[in-house]
């Protein structure tokens, strides 16, 4: 039976990527934060099950920030694969926690990658590389593996250390670490301070009658936006090639927010007219004419990446890797998902 550790599995992608490999057969150890309040929403639902919980799903505290910690339990579990998805992952929070970003998402790679090294354990790397080291380069999208770089935040600047030390560990040690550079996705799972999340929060709530506005930034920001399942199918697919590589995951097709506004709302039977332009701008519920969506500055960051699209060919010619949830099944899972929180079913 193979081993793998993931780091970050109480998040987004760890959860759909313990899914995938438990069914795989694979015995899964995950790393979870201590917090004040209970962390683990994503993944309680396979402790319910007898043949996983405490027999093939274990979980450890740990944080990337702790050396003798990732020491330790790298050569206590000794996992075949490593999946390095913990982080602080939110671009715009970078702005604020900036050396806290670069400690967990740049210095928490190396860590790593150094343990397997000292260890001498024979394990394959897997590092959340991400879209945002492509950040504001102008001209080049699609966006492939020959790319040039220009992070444009803190986050993406933690992150693009975290790639060359990925690729450093592989040339200097001989270490199997490859680089997955994921495009944005999503999922009723996801985060719900990410855009797609609030949005599709806010329209359940609003159905629900418990929100009446939903505040964004920048509506004209251009995305490639994907379902996590897809990806944490291609993460595992990249560990299992002969010799390691790097590679971009994206369905290859954009949208901007305010696109992805439109069919929530459109979903949930609430057409969106907008107004005005800029900071302005204003939406209104054609219905019943009243104000739904607005602009503030607050969600507006220091640096913005106006446009990510991702080139897949390398993953899909190599890894026979494909999405296969559009954006519009995308959206409308997370609007049903989200009014059925509220007890609404669209
Ligand atoms: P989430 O924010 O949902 O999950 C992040 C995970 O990292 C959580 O489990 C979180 O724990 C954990 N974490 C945060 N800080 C630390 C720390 N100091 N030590 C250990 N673990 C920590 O992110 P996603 O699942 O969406 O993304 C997974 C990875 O992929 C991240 O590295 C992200 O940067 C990267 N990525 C994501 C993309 C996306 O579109 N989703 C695209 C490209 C890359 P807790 O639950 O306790 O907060
Ligand atoms: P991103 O995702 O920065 O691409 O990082 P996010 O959903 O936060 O922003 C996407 C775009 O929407 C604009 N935007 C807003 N964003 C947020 N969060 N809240 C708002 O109210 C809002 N209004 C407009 C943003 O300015 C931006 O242009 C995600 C994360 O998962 C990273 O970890 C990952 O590496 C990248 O995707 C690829």
């Amino acid at each position: 039976m193979k081993k793998a550790l993931i780091t970050g599995i109480t998040g987004q992608d760890g959860s759909y990527l313990t899914e995938l490999l438990l069914e795989k057969g694979y015995e899964v150890h995950g790393t979870i934060r201590r917090a004040s309040s209970f962390n683990t929403k994503r993944i309680d639902h396979l402790f319910e099950d007898p043949k996983i919980g405490n027999k093939k799903l274990f979980l450890h505290h740990s944080d990337l920030t702790d050396s003798s910690n990732l020491n330790r339990l790298i050569e206590k579990i000794k996992p075949d694969e490593i999946y390095n998805l913990g982080a602080q992952s939110h671009v715009q929070v970078s702005f604020d926690v900036p050396e806290y970003t670069a400690e967990v998402d740049a210095i928490g790679t190396l860590r790593i990658l150094d343990a397997i090294k000292e260890s001498k354990i024979n394990t394959r790397f897997y590092q959340a590389s991400t879209s945002e080291l492509f950040g504001g380069m102008p001209g080049t999208a699609p966006q492939s593996e020959k790319t040039p770089f220009y992070p444009r935040s803190p986050y993406g600047a933690a992150k693009l250390y975290a790639y060359w030390i990925t690729v450093n560990y592989r040339e200097a040690y001989g270490l199997f670490a490859c680089n997955g550079i994921l495009f944005n996705h999503e999922s009723e799972r996801r985060g719900e301070t990410f855009v797609t999340r609030k949005i599709t929060r806010a329209v359940g709530a609003i159905l629900a009658g418990k929100q009446d506005r939903l505040t964004l930034g920048n509506l004209d920001s251009i995305r490639d936006w994907g379902h996590a399942q897809d990806y944490v199918e291609g993460m595992w697919r990249i560990l299992q090639q002969d010799k390691p590589q790097d590679f971009v995951l994206a369905t290859g097709e954009t949208h901007t927010v305010k696109e992805f506004v439109e069919l929530s709302f459109k979903f949930a039977g609430i057409d969106i007219v907008w107004k005005g332009s800029g900071v302005d701008e204003k939406g209104y519920c054609k219905k019943r004419g009243r104000l739904y969506v607005d602009v503030s500055p607050k969600y507006f960051r220091p640096t913005e990446v106006d446009l990510l699209h991702g080139d897949p060919t390398k993953a899909e010619r190599e890894l026979g890797w494909k999405r296969h949830v559009s954006f519009e099944e995308l959206v409308k899972r997370m609007v049903v998902s989200d009014c059925l929180e509220n007890g609404i079913k669209l």
